[in-house]
């Protein structure tokens, strides 16, 4: 079998068997230290990391320039909450709403917890701005989506395995197929006050829409003054090329959603960036977090903006994607049905292997990669690997595929 065996990955599987909720089914690859696209195991096996962190490593394990920033932070101020102001926070929402090119910004931890903002934000805009009957508002989704684990995200999901067993449900909420103008235009009456998506569906797949699709969506929100509400949690920040995923068509939402990579793989913080109208709704004391903007987050985060705001990370994110891309295409097509996604980011179907199996099979060749649902496995390095990193991986992926 895969991965690390030694007595003390035995030892560590059986704590977290015995002490842990069994809420995940990991590799048993026991990860100790992580640089770059590599991990070294607790036995000093080394694996290249093909998955990220489901992309909040964009910038590689450790970076650098975003473990310098935390520990000059670390010397400095950690926590103050947000009863106090404190000199990382408006830079971070400046620097935040300017490469966003919008004009405000509210932080806040996990991106469920930026999710479930973005919700409370369009409904609050729905009943002040909108004149929506207050309780009446209704936000519309896709099928196939994915935006955290709340029960109220839950409720909205069309995966048995998130959403049953969590009722009560919480109301306000339209699914409609992803890609379908047509239902979407359909599911708009005047209690609707935003459709949330993403621009590319992460779990369901790296499932791209079709051209026109996103435009589409634009231009409907647009015409019925409702709110487009991008979550660009995963495929934000460089992951498929440009910042944001959004501008491979040049649409421009009301609203992000960010989390993951925006803490460097070393911190987590999200936000909500959007307009002063949109964010305006907001008075003190109607929503908040303990930890959300501290310092610590703040810092790393301004480190992450800096160097995004040169473009280097997206456009190898373009390249190497191209070159990502080209060559899981190559692979046979007896066992690849399909190669999906943009950038560094890439679904794969397999027509006879689950991508369990295939997971498996390339933790043995050091490998690290996860499956999404049944016969599919999502590719997402870091935006730092090197091409010679990359090849090697999908060397391991074609010796697995033959
Ligand atoms: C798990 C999935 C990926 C996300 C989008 C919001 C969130 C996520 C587009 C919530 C989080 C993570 C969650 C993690 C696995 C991973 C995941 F498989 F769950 F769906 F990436 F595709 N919007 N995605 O992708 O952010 O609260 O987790 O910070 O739950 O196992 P979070």
């Amino acid at each position: 079998m895969a991965g690390t065996a030694g007595p003390r990955a035995a030892q560590l599987r059986a704590q977290a068997a015995a002490h842990s909720a069994h809420n995940y089914h990991p590799l048993p690859v026991a990860i100790a230290e992580a640089e770059g696209s590599w991990v070294t195991d607790v036995d000093g096996t080394r694996y290249v990391d093909m998955l990220a962190a489901y992309s909040a490593i964009n910038f590689g394990h450790r970076h650098p320039r975003l473990v310098a920033a935390a520990q000059r932070q670390l010397e400095r101020v950690t926590l103050v909450s947000r009863a106090f102001e404190h000199d990382q926070f408006g830079p971070f929402c400046a620097e935040l709403a300017a490469l966003a090119d919008m004009e405000m910004v509210l932080p806040m931890n996990t991106g469920a917890e930026a999710v479930e903002t973005a919700i409370k934000t369009a409904r609050k805009w729905g009943y002040e701005v909108k004149g929506v009957p207050q309780g009446e508002a209704v936000i519309v989704v896709f099928d196939g989506n994915f935006h955290g684990r709340t029960t109220t995200i839950v409720s909205f999901s069309t995966d048995p395995e998130a959403r049953d067993g969590f009722g009560p449900y919480t109301p306000g909420f339209r699914i409609v197929p992803f890609g379908d103008l047509t239902a979407l235009a359909e599911a708009l009456d005047e209690n609707v006050v935003a459709v949330l998506a993403e621009p590319i569906q992460g779990e369901a797949g790296v499932l791209v829409p079709p051209p026109g699709f996103l435009v589409g969506v634009r231009e409907l929100c647009t015409a019925h003054g409702i709110l487009f509400i991008a979550d660009e949690i995963q495929s934000g920040l460089g992951r498929t090329g440009t910042t944001f995923a959004c501008e491979h068509d040049d649409v421009v939402p009301d609203m992000y959603i960010l989390g993951k990579a925006l803490g460097g793989g070393i911190v987590p913080i999200s936000a909500v960036v959007s307009s002063a109208e949109i964010l305006g709704v907001f008075q003190p004391g109607q929503h908040g977090s303990t930890f959300g903007g501290n310092p610590l987050a703040c810092a790393v985060a301004r480190e992450v903006i800096a160097m995004l705001a040169t473009g280097e990370y997206q456009e190898r994110s373009a390249k190497l994607g191209t070159h990502l891309h080209n060559r899981l295409c190559d692979l046979p097509e007896s066992e690849v049905r399909e190669v999906r996604g943009r950038g560094l980011w890439a679904g794969v179907d397999f027509t006879r292997l689950s991508g369990r199996k295939v997971c498996e099979r390339l933790a043995e060749r050091r490998v690290l990669a996860k499956d999404t649902h049944g016969s599919t496995i999502r590719l997402a390095p870091p935006l730092v690997i090197s091409e010679d990193d990359l090849d090697w991986a999908l060397d391991q992926l074609a010796a697995v595929v033959r």
